[in-house]
């Protein structure tokens, strides 16, 4: 096939024999091609990394000791508050929730989750929260900011500064231990000084996107941001050793937005139970958790609390 290009006054032309076709258009036809090859590519690309994940994922969770908690209690929870951070101190449930744009530090009192006090912070984006002693330290998603309140009053007496991302935050024996949304996690101390530092993983492999964390008795409890599996995670290495299915609790939530992802952990040391919820979700659970070691023991005798994922 013959394609020659001629000047006219009208701007250059292509003819092919008789019928006359403006050059832009050939070019304007060639881009788009391409354009729908590269779009192709682009979204087989998608469907082979989202086929990856899933992959890995199926992989990670296979034969992890799974248990399914018991619901103790269902409270009303904020709709407008996105769950950032969830701790439980003397009796009272801390609450950090924000956006970029605002951001609230909560304390509920949990028999009937009406809210004591209420702090609002404007223009960033709160994270995590954590004791130490009688200090309250928040954490913020990308200003590298920690504030402080004293406690009970919540009064702000100062702030630290740390490197990186804010994700989860949660009280250990005498430092705190604190995600940013990878695999890793940190201890620091008052200070907000790295003390120790590890990666956590199942089957060898990490496991990303750590969100808000709780510490209880040598584990560590983890949301991972958009699953309603929370994970349990021996605080010395880093090693997962079971899954708790919350995926119940979010079906009573349903229907939810995309972004209102399950979130926020805290441990009821008087009673034995945590309180559990979600980004503007509307219910506060407070929940038993098997205790996933046992069930890891017992292996299939532990009948119905265990099953091996797939
Ligand atoms: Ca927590």
């Amino acid at each position: 096939m013959r394609l020659e290009a001629r000047h006219s006054r009208a701007g250059i032309t292509a003819t092919h024999h008789m019928k006359s076709v403006p050059i832009h258009y050939t070019l304007y036809r060639r881009a788009e091609t391409a354009c729908v090859s590269t779009l192709g590519k682009m979204l087989r690309l998608l469907k082979m990394k989202e086929a990856v994940q899933s992959a890995i994922g199926g992989f990670i969770r296979l034969g992890m000791p799974r248990v399914y908690p018991e619901i103790i209690r269902i409270l009303p929870h904020d709709q407008q508050a996105r769950t950032q951070g969830l701790m439980y101190r003397d009796g009272l449930l801390y609450e950090s929730a924000g956006s970029t744009k605002s951001s609230t530090l909560r304390c509920i009192d949990p028999s009937d989750a009406s809210i004591q006090k209420s702090i609002t912070i404007d223009g960033d984006h709160a994270e995590g929260i954590a004791t130490i002693g009688n200090r309250l330290f928040q954490i913020f998603w990308r200003s590298g900011i920690a504030r402080i309140y004293q406690l009970p009053d919540l009064v702000q007496i100062g702030e630290v500064h740390y490197e990186g991302q804010g994700w989860g935050l949660a009280s250990c024996p005498n430092s705190m231990v604190m995600s940013n949304g990878t695999s890793r996690l940190r201890f620091r101390d008052v200070a907000f000084r790295v003390t120790k530092e590890m990666r956590v993983r199942s089957r060898g492999i990490p496991l990303r996107l750590i969100n808000d964390l709780e510490f209880v008795n040598g584990m560590i409890y983890a949301n991972l941001l958009g699953s309603t599996d929370l994970w349990v995670i021996e605080a010395d290495s880093g090693k997962a050793t079971g899954i708790v299915d919350c995926s119940a609790l979010a079906k009573q939530v349903a229907p939810l937005a995309k972004d209102s992802v399950f979130n926020g952990i805290a441990y009821n040391s008087d009673h034995d139970t945590f309180f559990v919820t979600g980004k503007n979700w509307k219910y506060l659970f407070e929940i038993r958790i098997p205790d996933v070691a046992v069930v890891r023991t017992c292996s299939g005798a532990a009948g119905s609390q265990l099953e091996s994922t797939r």
